[in-house]
């Protein structure tokens, strides 16, 4: 546990900006462990990561963590990022978004970040709902759901982030949860050392804003709620068809090498001064 606390602090900022504010039992306080964990085991410096994080309680990891870091505009994580990584290409540039700031106000941003394959590990916080601003409907909000927006339930149909970003062109494409922690940490890593847009789905409910209205009360069901409905993709790909429609498939969805965006630019410099630069 000691081990635990001070490999945290390493990475923290934890003499400046604490308290946090996820509320007790919220799962992206794991996301936050998980992607220390990760950084450590593949034994990346701080300071050859960026982290640009949107708005929203997600977006808070970008203040507490001691990389190079960015809180940036709501839904423009990834413009910032994408001038990072063009700037400098050699550093791992992460980007932290809520459903809402990276499928809502920045869902043109992130398709065509996947688009172009720029070399981006982004982990989307899908809790689906806007967490901080008191649980309006985002565009991940399940059909029929209470939300502040929605108290008749949510007539529309969510996006599905993992289907979204392989047709839009992602390199890496995979799914996962704060309940089933040790495959998470595997899929960061997975994505942390890919080339090109790679992208990790995490569903971490909130209990807060979306529980309390809808199938989870408290952090307890929501885990138990993970456990139950997120299956990993080799038992789903058995199940009957209704039971497939009830439940999420977790895992890797989309593995790529096509060359990235900042390659494939560097290459056009190259051509453009006489193959010297
Ligand atoms: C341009 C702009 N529009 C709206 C807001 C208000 N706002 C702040 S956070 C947020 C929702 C965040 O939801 P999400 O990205 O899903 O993150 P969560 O809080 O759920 O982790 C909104 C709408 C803002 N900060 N800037
Ligand atoms: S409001 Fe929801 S997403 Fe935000 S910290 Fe609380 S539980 Fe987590």
């Amino acid at each position: 546990m000691a081990e635990v606390t001070q490999l945290i602090h390493h990475y923290l900022r934890h003499d400046k900006k604490f308290p946090h504010v996820f509320c007790p039992g919220c799962g992206h306080g794991i996301v936050l462990g998980s992607l220390i964990r990760s950084v450590h085991a593949l034994s990346i410096a701080k300071d050859d990561v960026a982290l640009v994080a949107g708005i929203g309680c997600s977006g808070r990891m970008a203040v507490y963590v001691d990389f190079n870091t960015v809180h940036a505009v709501h839904g423009r994580a990834l413009t910032i990022a994408t001038g990072i990584k063009m700037a400098r290409p050699g550093m791992h540039v992460i980007v932290v978004m809520g459903d809402g700031d990276a499928l809502s106000i920045g869902g043109n941003h992130f398709i065509h970040a996947a688009r172009r394959n720029i070399g981006l590990t982004v982990l989307v916080l899908n809790n689906f709902i806007y967490g901080m601003t008191g649980g309006q409907c985002s565009s991940t909000t399940p059909t029929e759901s209470w939300t502040t927006t929605s108290p008749y339930g949510a007539l529309e149909k969510p996006f599905d982030i993992v289907n979204m970003a392989t047709a839009a062109g992602a390199n890496f494409v995979a799914r996962g949860t704060v309940f089933h922690v040790k495959t998470l940490d595997r899929l960061v890593q997975q994505a942390l050392t890919r080339r090109g847009f790679n992208v990790v789905e995490i569903l971490t409910p909130c209990h807060t804003q979306f529980g309390r209205k809808n199938a989870f009360k408290t952090p307890v069901d929501m885990y138990m709620w993970l456990k139950k409905n997120a299956v990993p993709l080799e038992s789903y790909e058995k199940l009957s068809p209704e039971t497939a429609a009830k439940r999420i498939p977790i895992g890797i969805f989309a593995e790529r090498d096509e060359l990235p965006l900042e390659d494939r630019h560097a290459e056009m410099r190259r051509k453009l001064a006489g193959g010297k630069a």
